[in-house]
């Protein structure tokens, strides 16, 4: 059968063909049309009719990902100084990428196992989603006892948040998110694909290169009653800067007040002080207020899974009923978007979390990357403190928690970093400090000093 189809291709006449081509490009466009793109789509295709006329002449070209991007820069870029500040991702003090012993240990025990390679339920690995939640909330807090959490775990960090997206999609349509600005540059991507609406609340001050905490209340403040308020439950990204306890308490005071519901995007737990149980705490505050609330989880970077896409969305409910069916709708959300989530890393995690030795080694493993990371931030505070000779006060980058740094570098700045100096970041002026070693803080403090000072 195939072969003979191909033979009658092959001998049509050039008219015939234009003809098939007309009626495949017809119904293709009725499809398009009237299933596929129900509504309004800006990227919409017109479908080409002649043959030599290509169906994909109106897409246009995408800009390069302002994060994974630089990736990609970096990599055509044949200097020997070059650095990549761009992408958070851990690299040695050799800027070697890390793979945590403790990963290498639980991979070595799956292998042992024998495990098989069959599809994973739609929700994840029942005993990943029992570690994962324990990890966030704490094993004894009552919203795990009471069975108040669905837990489904997703792609990272980032399919968590979108499977959480569409069901706010979903079930909340009149609502509107609320992110901080500035806030991770993929958010907005999110939520517009999932169309929810979003507005920014105030967050960064440029004066004070910290936290503008008065405009932020007043932002949630002022929003409509019931919006989602998404917050970096520790290590904010881009900035590095965290509301101190006694603000998050005073956040949650407005965000109970207003009726909200929080949404917190928690990528770096372990990552930004060391400490599991202290980069939760923002999130705990919340739980212990008996509020409900959405949490997305990432194991990319605490766990170096970055590859793996592990991670979970949690919800909070006040009843076990809803929980269970939230969960039964997440489900049903996940399934035609991509079926079920992988189980290679969700065994990493449940293994390391679950086993008391593994756990004990990976806390320290953790503290020994968020360690090093701190190292470099001083010895970069240190270096830009000696050469600036003006005086300036460079202290707000020990202020800072995280991978990151928010350097305060304008978008012609950073492009001088890159340009001249071949130091890769983004056009924010956020550094991975992460991707820095201690030997290459000083070539770093010269090329942010000419930038400063050299490029308005
Ligand atoms: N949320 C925040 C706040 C993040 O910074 C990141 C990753 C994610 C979620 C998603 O990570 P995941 O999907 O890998 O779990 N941000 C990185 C990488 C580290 C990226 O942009 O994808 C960054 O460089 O900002």
């Amino acid at each position: 059968m195939a072969s003979s189809t191909m033979l009658s291709a092959g001998l049509a006449s050039p008219a015939a063909l234009r003809e098939n081509t007309k009626k495949l490009g017809a119904a293709a466009g009725r499809r398009v049309g009237e299933f596929f793109l129900n509504g309004k789509c800006s990227g919409r295709v017109k479908m080409a009719v002649a043959v030599n006329v290509s169906r994909f002449e109106d897409v246009t070209l995408a800009p390069p990902d302002p994060i994974l991007g630089v990736s990609e820069a970096f990599k055509a870029d044949t200097s020997d100084v070059k650095l990549n500040l761009g992408v958070g991702a851990y690299r040695t003090e050799e800027l070697q990428p890390y793979v945590l012993n403790v990963v290498k240990k639980a991979e070595k025990l799956m292998l042992e196992r024998g495990e098989n390679k069959e599809y994973l339920p739609i929700e994840g690995l029942a005993a990943f989603n029992k570690v994962t939640a324990e990890l966030l909330f704490g094993a004894d807090n009552p919203v795990i006892q009471l069975g108040r959490v669905a837990t489904v775990q997703s792609l990272s960090g980032t399919g968590s948040l979108r499977l959480a997206a569409a069901f706010i999609q979903r079930y909340f349509p009149e609502a509107k998110v609320l992110l901080s600005s500035p806030t991770w540059g993929n958010h907005k991507n999110i939520f517009n694909d999932a169309r929810v609406p979003w507005s920014e609340y105030r967050y960064y001050d440029p004066r004070t290169v910290g936290l503008d905490f008065e405009g932020m209340l007043e932002d949630i403040k002022a929003a409509q009653d019931g919006s989602f308020v998404l917050l970096h439950g520790c290590a904010h990204n881009p900035t590095g800067i965290d509301p101190t306890p006694e603000q998050w308490e005073k956040i949650a005071d407005v965000i109970e007040e207003k009726n909200h519901i929080p949404f917190f995007d928690v990528a770096y737990q372990g990552f930004a002080s060391g400490s599991l149980d202290v980069d939760a705490s923002s999130v705990r505050t919340f739980v212990a207020r008996g509020l409900e609330l959405f949490v997305a989880q990432s194991y990319s970077k605490n766990l170096g899974l970055y590859a793996e896409r592990i991670g979970a969305i949690n919800v909070v409910c006040s009843f076990p009923d809803d929980a269970t069916r939230v969960k039964s709708q997440l489900k049903r959300l996940a399934r035609p978007m991509y079926s079920n989530p992988p189980v290679h890393g969700a065994r990493i995690v449940a293994n390391v979390v679950g086993d008391p030795t593994l756990f004990g080694e990976w806390k320290q493993e953790m503290e020994l990357m968020a360690g090093r990371t701190k190292n470099v931030r001083q010895r970069l505070f240190e270096n830009l403190s000696e050469k600036d000779e003006s005086g300036k006060d460079w202290s707000f980058i020990l202020k800072q928690i995280g991978m990151f740094s928010y350097t305060g570098l304008n978008k012609a700045q950073s492009e001088n970093m890159t340009n001249k100096w071949h130091v890769y970041m983004t056009k924010d002026g956020r550094i991975s400090l992460a991707g820095l070693s201690l030997s290459k803080c000083e070539y770093l403090a010269d090329a942010i000093i000419d930038s400063f000072y050299n490029v308005s």
